[in-house]
């Protein structure tokens, strides 16, 4: 091994830095002025927020330019994240909260006379994620930094985040989300951080006395310039850092345009480039294959790996070092094109043999698979891409012949074998199967819970699990505690604290010091307070956002997550429509009172996803506004489902719905949020819902409807939803009642389509096959609701037993099964 590169730079001396000598309130004043340029006297809330975000900021800063010194001179093996989503929320509080000085901000402002609290909302969410896996991203940052990992996320500086949903006469409308409008004091640009990205062009072949050189030629250029948000840890003076990279046009406008007076096409041009990061797809696991997306895949990484290499080269020149010093994860098949990228760096730019380049690239990369329904798997036809990427697709034809070569040694003649695994799909239309690339790649694949990634050793990834026997394992996912404990339930964290002191907040296994408390009268009333003032926080938020008073004694029976027919929102709407008959009819006299809230957004593309949006508003006001339901049941649809509000839901509810059909959810992560917050757990055996129960116990979760076996027997067997409809009553008066039109009588034909999916079209998602256990296991929830002792004694086991699901327990198994790297000092 050579020796690392001597830095030829002078040795900076240490900035000064004064946020210890300055006391809070101080700063605070002081930025009003100088960041804020106000007066005290003629300050607007936001200039508060300004000035706060600053004085936070400061801290943030001084500890992020000791971990830049500390890991520039301890040069540690890194890991690099790579994912198109990154979905933070607001970041002042978390920062605050991480550095330990929230107190102290809460103190200062209060001294000023404002309020922590207000000044926390006037922050807009970063939204640059859809869901589940861009808050995964965002969850594994937090415990990066937490672990004092050295860890990186790169990703795109979208101009407009995820789409903000407003609620128009019960239906979806989508706005731009244009989060940067007021500038955004959390990101720093990079200027000295930019490189070329290429697309277009040709290959232009050169042989020489070493073999044939590959020469990309008359490609575009557009310039990825690099901006740095800080990732503070909890409780430890490491900040990481989160590296999004913006499109900027190579030129300002193309002379030759100008000179000819055609000034406007100059700028068209220009906007073409720099629409690369203008907007997130809010497209939820299913794929458009929209040309623009293949773009921002490759802009995003062809930047990253660009930046990860003149970083290892800034320390070393033996390339075989590279696999020690660098780890990337490919979050989900978006950055897999990264494979190509490494050996296009390596072989075409730094002339390394492909075999030594291909050694290398196999050490470095592993792949997170989160879903296994076939509209997410993403492929590109091969003319699109050849055209956009002519060199790339030359390295992954070159790959894949590798591949099949080997594989067709290993087991030969088996030609349908070969067709399966390939890279290229010969099949429909040659198309370029980025999963195959992944898997082919990495040299570890991992699925995000148990179940799913069992499913994908033995159904999705199957054959690959024979050519590479051991590169598939499991790591179920997690969520930071940060924020989905302290930060958004302080009441809750104040009570933990008081009882078995402050170890969980390092080690979040350490809950389980409150099992004995769950047999403890006080202690559970306390609880119960705790869950009360969250419950009566949330009401008053909904009934500002809706409209809607709610009784905070009734069950919150919430279901927050994307809108998706396989996570079976309409299963939800069937139970509070048997409900409301019950009530009607009598049948309910001592029916537990129940609110029902939902939340999320649904693809603007996906039709049907927004159709049941408008059914839960249509419900919604029919069952709200019928006086013989009175405060028995309410159903609430909280418009523009995101981070923040989030924040407020998960400390609110009482009852976790989730029950997508076995088999169809790879993990969820809203499910572990609300079980830490104290919710009990109404579900299928799915995702990560079958390790909640093992470890919370099967007595203090409420399971029910087919297991995945019995989904692909019951599948595999004919299934006819007619059966289900014509045997259960409750269930057809349900069904007839949104297919008659009695929930839109100005239209009495809207929910056609639902109806067709559920009887016409086969019911793909199962949702008659589990009705009856669906209702029959709400009856118990809402039988043991009344028994509030034992509802709140199972509630405090679920709190106490659902350590496994710190994001820090998911990192430490990346760290040591996958990345092989060590805290830093
Ligand atoms: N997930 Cl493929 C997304 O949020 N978006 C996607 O495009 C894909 C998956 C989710 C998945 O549905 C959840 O079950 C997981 O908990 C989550 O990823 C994180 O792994």
């Amino acid at each position: 091994m050579t020796a690392a590169k001597e830095s030829k730079k002078p040795k900076a001396s240490s900035p000064v830095i004064t946020t210890e000598k300055t006391p809070i309130a101080q700063a605070l004043q002081n930025h009003l002025i100088f960041s804020a340029f106000k007066t005290s006297e003629a300050s607007t809330p936001r200039d508060w927020y300004v000035a706060t975000g600053y004085t936070v900021r400061d801290h943030v800063v001084e500890r992020w330019v000791k971990t830049a010194e500390a890991y520039n001179a301890q040069d540690p093996k890194r890991v690099y994240y790579l994912s198109l989503e990154f979905l933070l929320g607001r970041m002042m509080q978390n920062a605050a909260l991480n550095l330990g000085i929230e107190g102290e901000v809460q103190e200062g402002l209060k001294a000023l006379g404002h309020k922590l609290e207000d000044v926390v909302e006037l922050e807009n969410d970063a939204a640059l994620g859809n869901g589940g896996l861009g808050r995964l991203a965002a969850c594994f940052l937090d415990s990066m930094a937490s672990m004092d990992i050295p860890g990186t996320g790169y990703g795109i500086r979208y101009e407009y985040g995820m789409f903000r949903q407003s609620i128009s006469q019960g239906q979806q409308v989508e706005n731009p989300d244009n989060w940067l409008r007021y500038g955004n004091l959390w990101e720093f640009q990079r200027p000295e951080s930019q490189y070329p990205v290429r697309f277009y062009g040709k290959v232009v072949e050169f042989p020489t006395a070493k073999g044939t050189e590959y020469h990309w030629v008359d490609a575009e250029s557009v310039l990825a310039i690099a901006y740095d948000m800080p990732v503070p840890g909890y409780d430890t003076e490491t900040v990481n850092t989160l590296r999004l990279w913006s499109a900027k046009a190579a030129r300002e406008f193309d002379l030759a345009h100008f000179n000819d007076g055609n000034y406007e096409k100059a700028v068209e041009e220009r906007n073409a480039y720099e629409n690369i990061s203008k907007v997130l797809y809010p497209n939820d696991t299913s794929v458009l294959g929209k040309e623009l997306r293949l773009k921002q895949q490759y802009f995003f990484v062809s930047a990253s790996v660009q930046d990860i290499l003149r970083r290892f080269l800034s320390k070393h020149d033996d390339w075989s070092v590279l696999p020690d010093k660098v780890a990337i994860q490919l979050n989900d098949t978006h950055p897999a094109i990264a494979v190509a990228e490494l050996m296009y760096q390596l072989v075409d730019v730094h002339h390394l043999s492909w075999e030594k380049a291909w050694k290398i690239s196999e050490k470095v990369f592993a792949y997170t698979n989160h879903t296994l329904m076939p509209e997410a798997l993403e492929t590109w036809p091969v003319e699109m891409f050849g055209k956009l990427l002519p060199r790339h697709l030359g390295i992954i034809y070159r790959i894949n012949h590798e591949f099949l070569q080997m594989v067709n040694h290993k087991f030969p003649g088996e030609t349908d074998l070969l067709t399966r695994v390939s890279i290229i799909d010969e099949e429909h239309g040659r198309r370029v199967r980025m999963a195959h690339l992944a898997v082919v790649g990495s040299h570890t694949v991992n699925g995000v819970a148990a179940l799913h990634s069992e499913l994908l050793r033995s159904t999705l990834f199957a054959d690959f699990n024979r050519i590479f026997p051991g590169r598939f394992i499991n790591i179920t996912n997690g969520i930071t505690p940060r924020r989905w404990l302290n930060q958004c339930n302080p009441g809750l964290t104040h009570l933990l604290e008081s009882v078995i002191g402050k170890d969980f907040h390092h080690d979040l296994d350490k809950l389980r010091a409150l099992e004995p408390l769950a047999e403890d009268a006080d202690f559970r009333k306390a609880f119960r307070a705790v869950k009360h003032a969250n419950k009566q926080r949330l009401a008053k938020r909904i009934e500002h956002v809706t409209g809607v008073k709610l009784n905070p004694k009734a069950l919150f029976d919430i279901q927050i997550k994307r809108i998706h027919e396989y996570k079976r929102q309409l299963l939800n709407v069937l139970h509070i429509i048997t409900l409301y008959n019950r009530i009607r009819s009598g049948q309910a006299k001592d029916v537990t009172p129940r609110a029902v809230i939902f939340g999320g957004k649904a693809a603007p593309g996906y039709w049907l996803a927004k159709l049941i949006i408008r059914l839960i508003n249509d419900v919604a006001s029919i069952v709200n506004e019928d006086p013989a339901v009175g405060d028995k049941l309410k159903v609430v649809f909280y418009p523009n489902y995101e981070v923040s509000a989030a924040e407020l839901l998960f400390p609110g509810s009482d009852l976790s719905e989730q029950i997508s059909t076995a088999g169809t959810e790879a993990s969820g992560t809203g499910n572990m949020k609300m079980a830490l917050n104290g919710a009990l757990t109404i579900g299928t055996l799915d995702g990560a819902n079958v390790e909640i129960r093992e470890e919370v116990g099967e007595e203090n979760i409420f399971i029910f409807g087919l297991t995945t076996e019995q989904v692909a027997e019951v599948k595999a067997n004919n299934y006819n939803p007619w059966d289900y409809y014509h045997g259960n009553a409750e269930l057809k008066q349900a069904v007839d009642m949104i297919t008659n039109g009695f929930f839109s009588v100005d239209e009495p034909d809207r929910y056609q389509a639902i109806g067709d999916t559920l009887l016409g079209k086969g019911d793909q998602y199962l949702l008659l096959a589990d009705y009856a256990s669906y209702i029959e296991t709400q009856d118990a929830v809402g039988q043991l609701y009344k028994n509030e002792e034992e509802w709140s004694r199972k509630a405090i086991l679920n709190v106490a037993r659902i350590g496994k699901f710190s994001s820090d327990r998911t990192i430490g198994e990346y760290a040591e099964n996958i990345w092989n790297v060590k805290p830093a000092e």
